[in-house]
This record gives structure tokens, sequence and C-alpha cells, in this order.
């Protein structure tokens, strides 16, 4: 992309107006050293620039695009909604259809509250942890992420870590406070926490998949004995799979490693692109929210009607297609591209893959948690980064994202990834 693109000077000119000229830190490319490129439009596994340069894309929008951009039955579906009206802050039967969909689908739901995005849901769940169990204290895990809400912003990953700024200006030291941290993957720092801390610990957030600090896949027996801990001590289980939700199966990661939490958050693919997010749980914890219960949570464009179709149709066609094999489709081409990968670079680094979902590390250790998460060489995945980008190959801008797989992919795009991986590994 030459320097005096149309999208340097789209970026030089929103830049004066937005804040780092994005409306979310990680795109604006910081640690990968480069002017981030202007999106015009997207369709299946393809999204082009501002300047017509076409990218196979990796990350699909940080998930939602399981089916691949602008599948024609979700996009002639919200279409045909808008003609309808684009909101209107009042009931309507998609709502139930949607809730439907998602407690059809998802083993611990029972009773489930749409929102707008995925920072809302993680915020309302741990209020309604807070609200039903009494307690104040929240357990999350060093280099998980969940939204920017401000208890959650204490060791985040994500963008959070990108720019290695854990935790954020602008965070009350109160809040801080009520968040503990613990490692992934270390069930006896979280036990420690609760014995510190008795009868303070209202909840356990955790990523079932940690996929903010790279991809880091759950230790045999750390979801089992999350939910162990946690019910040894009266505290909830939060699920945060707005990565892992109709990602890893229809069920989600729950489904996947069959725990059961207490509660859990949906993003991303819920809302099939569109600002729609979830959280849900046992009835007997959902019925703390109002107007039944104590605990407060809201929104205006909460349950939209064009948002709710886009995430109708989409969960539709995933609970078709999954009759027809479609997980077992993306988890064989995650594997066939992390084998190509680990061929091709061998201890250069560390892949770890689950389904549809991978990262790349640039490090010579097993990545398995925090502290070997960011034992990567961050510059080394820059030049990773753009050498894959010339190649118009569009990876996650960030060691400490994760690169997803679609439905529109295919075996012929796993094949030239790894053919293009071949040519550029002398530099890496
Ligand atoms: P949103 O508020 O961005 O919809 O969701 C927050 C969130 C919550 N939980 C998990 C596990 C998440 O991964 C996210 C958001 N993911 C990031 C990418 N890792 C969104 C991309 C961005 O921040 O621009």
């Amino acid at each position: 992309m030459s320097l005096d693109s149309r999208s340097k000077t789209l970026f030089d000119k929103s830049k004066r107006i937005i804040p780092g000229g994005v409306n979310s830190p990680v795109r604006a490319f910081y640690s990968v050293n480069r002017t981030p490129f202007f999106i015009s439009h997207a369709k299946r596994n393809k999204i082009y620039d501002v300047d017509d340069n076409e990218y196979t894309d990796y990350v699909c929008s940080w998930g939602p695009m399981i089916l691949g951009h602008a599948d024609d039955r979700v996009v002639d579906a919200v279409k045909k909604a808008c003609d309808d009206g684009l909101s209107f802050g009042a009931p309507t039967a998609k709502e139930e259809i949607l809730a439907s969909l998602i407690v059809d689908t998802v083993p611990a739901i029972e009773k489930v509250r749409l929102v707008s995005s995925g920072t809302e849901a993680c915020m309302s769940a741990i209020r309604v942890a807070r609200g039903y169990t009494g307690k104040d204290k929240i357990i999350k895990f060093r280099g998980c992420y969940h939204g920017h809400s401000d208890g959650m912003l204490v060791k985040a990953g994500s963008g959070a870590l990108t720019g290695s700024v854990p935790d954020s200006l602008g965070v009350p030291k109160g809040y801080a406070d009520d968040t503990l941290v613990a490692e992934y993957n270390n069930l006896r720092s979280v036990e420690e926490l609760f014995n510190e801390n008795k009868d303070q610990v209202a909840a356990v957030i955790v990523e079932p998949v940690a996929a903010n600090m790279g991809v880091v896949l759950p230790d045999k027996g750390f979801l089992e004995g999350l939910r162990e801990i946690t019910k040894k001590n009266n505290a909830l289980l939060i699920f945060d799979e707005v990565i892992t939700g109709f990602r890893l199966s229809l069920g989600g990661a729950g489904e996947y490693y069959g725990v059961k939490p207490d509660l859990v958050t949906l993003g991303k693919i819920v809302g099939g692109g569109m600002p729609l997010a979830a959280y849900g749980g046992a009835k007997e914890v959902m019925d703390v929210v109002a107007p039944l219960g104590g605990v407060y949570q809201a929104g205006t464009l909460s349950g939209n009607p064009i948002a709710t179709t886009a995430g109708i149709e989409t969960l539709k066609i995933l609970i078709e297609e999954n009759k027809n094999g479609l997980y077992q489709r993306l988890e064989d081409m995650g594997k066939h591209l992390a084998v190509g990968i680990r061929f091709v670079l061998g201890n250069k680094v560390h892949v770890n893959q689950i389904g549809s979902l991978l990262s790349v590390f640039f490090t010579d250790v097993d990545v398995n948690d925090y502290e070997t998460a960011i034992s990567s060489d961050t510059d080394k995945y820059a030049v990773y980064f753009n050498a894959m980008l010339d190649k118009m190959i569009y990876l996650a801008p960030s060691q400490f994202e994760a690169m997803f797989i679609s439905a529109a992919h295919s075996d012929n795009d796993i094949d030239d990834f790894i053919k293009n991986v071949e040519e550029i590994k002398e530099i890496l």
C-alpha cells in the first residue's frame, strides 16, 4: 500500500477528529508500525480497502463473520427488515425468536437478555453475579479481556495488552480493588484468592478459551476445576463466550468442554456482525434482572429489530449448516492451517489452534498461559503481519489477538496461506 494512498489520506483526516483516527484502538495498526487500511467493502472471505486492494481476511471483524462477509441470506433479511423500521424501543417478536434460538443452542442458558456489545454483556453479567450473591469481588485472569468496563480493565488482554497498558487511566482505585486477578491455567492462584477473600467473591469470569492474549487453550481439568472451586465457595462461574460462542461449536465452549457455568456472555457471531450481544444463564440467577428483580440493566437499542434480524438469520444458518458438518469443516481448515504453519516455521513459532480459532506466537516455548504468551517477540510478529499483508493476506494487527476462519474460506485459501508463509520464512 503506497504511503500516499487513500487510506493514508483518510487516516490523516480521521486523526484530526477521532482519537487515534479509529473507533477502536487495535484498528490503528500501531503495534505493527503501519498506516491502517480503511475498508470499502467485503464479500465472503475477501476484504477490500479504499485503494482497491483485495485481501483474504483472517480477522473476520474479530469473529462475527463466521459465515463470511455479506452473506446474501443475512443481508437480504436485514434489507427487508429495514423497510419495517430501524428501532422502536418497544418489544418485538424477533427478540423472543432470537432468545429462543440462544436458549435452544447454549446449554447453560435458560433465560437471556439482549444488549448491544460484548462489553455491555460482561458488565451486566458481573452486576447480576454481584446482585445475586450479595458479594462484591470478581476474579478475572491476567491477559483475559472482557470489554472495557472499568472493573474489567485490570490486567486486561486484547488492545489493552497490545498497547502493553494492562491497566487503564480513568479507572478509580475502588473499582480495581474489587477485581482480583488470577493466572489462567493455574487453579491454585484461584484458590488462594478465594482463601484470602473469604465469602467476598461473587464470581469468577473467564474466557473458556483465552483469545485476547493470543489463543491459549485451557489445560485439561482447568475449566472443571473452576466449576468445582466456585461451587465450593458459593460463587458463580461466568463463561465469557463473546469469541467462543457459536465459534467452537454451536453450543460454544460450554458444550465443547462439557462444563456448565452459571452465566454466559455472548457477542460477535450472535449478532451476525450487527451491534448485538447477550448474557444469560440459569433462570434462578437471571430472575434478579429488572424489571423482575433488583439488578438494573437497560438499553435503548437492546434487541434492536435490525440487529436481531441479522442474529436470527445467522443462527438459523449455523443450526442448519451444523447438521451438514460445518463445524467439522471449520475445525479441519483450522488444523490444516496450524499444521502447515508449524511445518514451515518450525520452532520459530508456537501455534495454538482450536476449531477455526488460532494464534501464531513468535516464541520457541509452548504458550499455555499469560507469561509464555507475552514471551513472544512482538517485533517479529510485526514483520510477519506486514509481510503477509504485502502478500494480500490480512491478519490481526497484534500478536495478542486471534485468527478466525469462516465458512467462506476454502482449503485453497489455506494452501495459499502456507505457500506465502514459506515464501517469507527467511525474514522471520
Ligand atoms: P465488544 O464490547 O468489543 O463487543 O466485546 C468485548 C469483548 C468481551 N469479551 C471478549 C472475550 C472479547 O474478545 C471482547 C472483544 N474482543 C476484541 C478483540 N479481541 C474486540 C476488538 C476490538 O476491541 O476492537
